[in-house]
């Protein structure tokens, strides 16, 4: 419920409170959702608070007020049960309302049994009011707690929700059988498993590919969209010849294939943790923009653009070039040979190589949409830049920060990737910067993917500083000027400091 109103109060927030949000906060996420609630609730609570001690009539409706535009808000947003969402909202009223009073009375502004002595400003002001009188201190602590416990609702909102049954792991992917046609290409093309040599086995450097439950996570959405596969299409619209709409069980008889795809957010700081690599299956964006009548001579002004849109209204778009230049675009419906997983976008989301999150990979979608470039997508709306293309990156993984390791060989490794160029060298500073030691690298598994580097270091003892640094597929090596996530991926190099005893 409080999901439900925080998401009809997060379409609301304007640009710059999102973003203020992401800059503090880092992520293009829930942490600009949970600071718009904490700012929204403190105000209200705080107002309500307000009200309640001088005007208890109007605080009542105000609380009723809320409790409707709660009620809308759920059901204006994806699938809730009626019943459900009824009693929700009224248990949240009658708790809220149990609660203001609860937090009033440990404020001393209501209840004359155990009146605090007041100061004689505020007894002035009280007479003044004929009433009781709400001073700072009050306020703060009505307001604040109120706030905190708004917090704690959405977090329990969304571990409960991610909590139930669904979460349990996801299905298996089973694709329709196999056609028989004869010397024709085979319909669903899977992927060896990984070669041996495409993984450094090294204390902890992260899998190759990453498991479906320790993948990344960011979305606006407090609570996962539900969407049942069997009543949901895809539509794909806008300035194509042929539209179409698709069932997932169409989606699935298409020709499809798997592609080992990592994927970032443009948020992720530099050696965060908001980047994955997932081996997808799906259907290429491009088979699909073939049968709808596009291709890529056919791009015009109204057509520049690819906006993928989910169930829940999120937008995110790109070029409509990207999707015909070669690289494995992919309209995915399975991660790692098994469903989407719900949080993951079930039932199908978009994957592009080389693009960040924000500007491509939309979750639970439902509509593809061919339209102009000057449509902006939600977090273009919000002050982030338009292209999104994904920055070169490394990350030093088997050492972290202010550790402190005996002398001797240690081994420094972690990953590197800037799809859809691939790695072609990376390279480990011990000193700083000063001087670079080229590290061994793995095979690569797939220009798309990340790339396990390896450098044994012969430690000294002393204090020292690491740092990595890649080199595309092209010769370019990442940048080492520092520049924060906002407004187009974080840049420099990932520097470690460890003592060596
Ligand atoms: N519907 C929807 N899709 C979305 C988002 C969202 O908020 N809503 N966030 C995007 C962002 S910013 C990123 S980085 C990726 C993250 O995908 P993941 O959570 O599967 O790792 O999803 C993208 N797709
Ligand atoms: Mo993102």
């Amino acid at each position: 419920m409080l999901a439900a109103v925080a998401q009809g109060v997060v379409g609301l927030v304007p640009g710059w409170l999102a973003t203020a949000g992401v800059e503090l906060l880092g992520a293009a996420d829930i942490p600009v959702l949970i600071s718009a609630i904490l700012v929204l609730a403190f105000l209200l609570a705080g107002l309500l608070g307000v009200l309640a001690a001088r005007r208890p009539g109007l605080a009542l409706l105000g609380v009723a007020a809320l409790g409707a535009v709660a009620l809308a808000a759920c059901f204006a947003g994806p699938p809730a049960a009626p019943a459900a969402t009824v009693a929700t909202v009224a248990a949240a009223l009658l708790l809220g309302a149990g609660l203001s009073e609860a937090l009033l009375r440990v404020a001393g502004l209501r209840g004359a049994g155990s009146a605090p002595p007041r100061s004689p400003a505020v007894r002035s002001r009280e007479a003044h009011s004929g009433g009781v009188v709400v001073d700072r201190g009050g306020f703060v602590l009505v307001s604040g707690a109120a706030a905190v416990a708004g917090l704690a609702a959405a977090v329990a909102g969304r571990a409960l929700a991610g909590g139930s049954p669904r979460r349990a792991a996801p299905k298996p992917l089973r694709l329709p059988a196999e056609p028989r046609r004869a010397g024709g290409a085979p319909r669903h093309r899977t992927l060896p498993p990984p070669p041996e040599d495409a993984s450094i086995e090294a204390p902890g450097m992260p899998p190759l590919i990453t498991p479906a439950e320790d993948f990344y996570l960011v979305d606006t959405a407090l609570v996962s969209p539900r969407v049942d596969a069997r009543e949901w299409s895809l539509r794909v619209g806008g300035a194509v010849r042929n539209p179409l709409e698709l069932s997932y069980s169409d989606l699935l008889s298409m020709p499809t294939r798997e592609a080992d795809i990592t994927l970032s957010c443009v948020s992720n700081e530099v050696g965060g943790g908001l980047v994955s690599n997932g081996r997808w299956t799906g259907v290429l964006l491009s088979d699909l923009l073939r049968e709808a009548g596009m291709d890529p001579r056919g791009i015009s002004g109204d057509s520049a653009q690819i906006v993928g849109r989910s169930v829940d209204g999120w937008t995110a778009g790109f070029r409509t070039g990207l999707a015909f230049d070669g690289r494995e675009a992919l309209v995915a419906f399975g991660l790692n040979g098994s469903e989407l997983p719900l949080k993951h976008g079930y039932p199908a989301r978009l994957v592009v190589p080389g693009l960040y999150g924000y500007v491509s990979a939309t979750k639970w979608l439902a509509e593809i949409e061919l339209t102009g470039w000057d449509f902006d997508a939600y977090w273009i709306q919000r002050g982030w830049s338009k292209e999104g293309p994904v920055r070169t990156q490394s990350r030093i993984d088997t050492v972290k920060d202010g550790e402190t390791l005996p002398a001797g060989r240690i081994p420094v490794g972690g990953v590197a990737w800037v799809p859809h160029r691939g790695i072609s060298k990376v390279e480990v500073s011990t000193d700083g910067g000063k001087t670079w030691q080229e590290a061994r690298l793995a095979a690569q598994l797939d220009p798309d993917s990340w790339r396990h580097y390896l450098y044994e270091w012969e430690a000294p003892p002393g204090e020292h500083t690491l740092q990595v640094r890649a080199t595309d597929g092209e010769g370019r090596t990442q940048t080492a000027r520092r520049a924060p996530p906002h407004p187009s991926g974080a840049t420099g190099y990932h520097t470690v400091r460890v003592a060596v005893a």
